[in-house]
């Protein structure tokens, strides 16, 4: 009776997200709404990447498909998708998008009380090819609804109000936290519904795997290329690390969240801020490994205390296994109190 019960109690993101909203009944269900918006969004998403070999999709915005329309590259047309969906929405107030340069002030009649940072389709370089992309997205409260500014987004990632993930790939996983735990969704295309199928995701305390680009290493600074060295020749006798490394971050974070290890995107003499974003890849994916029992450290502090001054700032970010990253945090410690 308990398999039949499960089967016909199907636990979509929207039921579940209504039982979480019985601890906010303040909040009318307007963060129900907004999420209803953002899951419209991800379905698009889904079926167009699903469809785009077929659909040329993926041909450079500016051409023409067999119909002779307007192409739009997969990365504009999900943008979009998602800004119309948000505004539509009626609970947006302000919208910053990696594909906006500016951020999106919603006009007044449709203006509602939540900032969304989002990255419409991370990673989507690598669609062509099969890998793995995916929708990163982190939620605000406006401060003050009389008067919104850019400040109501230039906030620490710890008031963050939610954040979560979709990951376009063999399967459609929808990872979200409103703050009480990580739980993981998968889209049944046959009801067109997100499915609970990973609920509370811890991550293991310590992983087996590390995941980087160690084609920057001759850039790294000093912890960074002693960590990675103990990963590959660890002193204490235990096994070396595998390295895993998609260069699709929602693809290496969801690796990482249900299997363990870490994830790292460091600083370089190139970069010495690191290429991911603060708003919309570096806080999500903080927020949602803090909520699984992991931690997220940016090289100089805990990466949800950060406070962007700009809205596609970015910042070095190590995040995944607790253990994992308290072995970076001690290397860097040890080298400001060496400094
Ligand atoms: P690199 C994809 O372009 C992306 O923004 C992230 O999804 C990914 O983690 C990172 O860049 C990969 O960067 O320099 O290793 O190719």
């Amino acid at each position: 009776h308990a398999a039949e019960a499960q089967r016909t109690d199907l636990m979509t993101i929207t039921r579940h997200v209504l039982n979480e909203q019985g601890r906010h009944p303040e909040s009318r269900g307007d963060f129900t709404i907004l999420l209803s918006h953002i899951v419209l969004g991800c379905k698009f998403v889904a079926s167009a990447v699903n469809k785009a070999g077929l659909a040329k999709l993926i041909g450079l915005a500016g051409e023409t498909n067999v119909q002779g329309e307007e192409q739009k590259k997969l990365d504009v047309l999900s943008n979009e998708v998602f800004v119309k969906a948000l505004v539509s929405s009626g609970r947006t107030c302000v919208l910053v998008s990696e594909e906006n340069e500016e951020a999106i002030f919603v006009d007044t009649p449709l203006r509602g009380k939540y900032c969304v940072c989002f990255d419409p389709l991370d990673g989507s370089s690598n669609i062509d090819c099969g890998v793995s992309i995916g929708t990163i997205f982190g939620i605000y409260m406006i401060k003050d609804k009389d008067n919104v500014t850019l400040d109501d987004v230039l906030q620490p990632g710890t008031n963050m109000l939610a954040a979560g993930y979709c990951m376009y790939g063999s399967s459609c996983t929808l990872v979200l936290s409103t703050g009480n735990g990580v739980n993981g969704f998968t889209l049944d295309p046959s009801l067109g519904e997100f499915i609970l199928t990973h609920p509370n995701i811890k991550i293991p305390k310590k992983g087996k795997i590390y995941s980087v680009n160690e084609g920057n290493a001759k850039n790294w600074d000093a912890p960074t290329a002693k960590f990675v060295e103990k990963c590959k020749f660890p002193q204490d006798g235990s096994s070396p690390k595998s390295l895993r490394y998609i260069g699709s971050m929602v693809a290496d974070v969801h690796r990482t969240l249900l299997y363990g290890g870490i994830f790292l995107y460091p600083a370089d003499k190139k970069s010495p801020n690191g290429k991911l974003r603060v708003l919309y890849e570096v806080f999500p994916m903080s927020f949602l490994m803090e909520q699984a029992g992991g931690q997220a450290f940016t090289g100089k502090q805990r990466a949800l205390e950060l406070v962007p001054s700009k809205i596609h700032d970015r910042s070095p970010i190590f995040l995944g296994s607790f253990d994992d990253v308290e072995e970076i945090k001690s290397l860097y410690a040890s080298q400001s109190s060496i400094a």
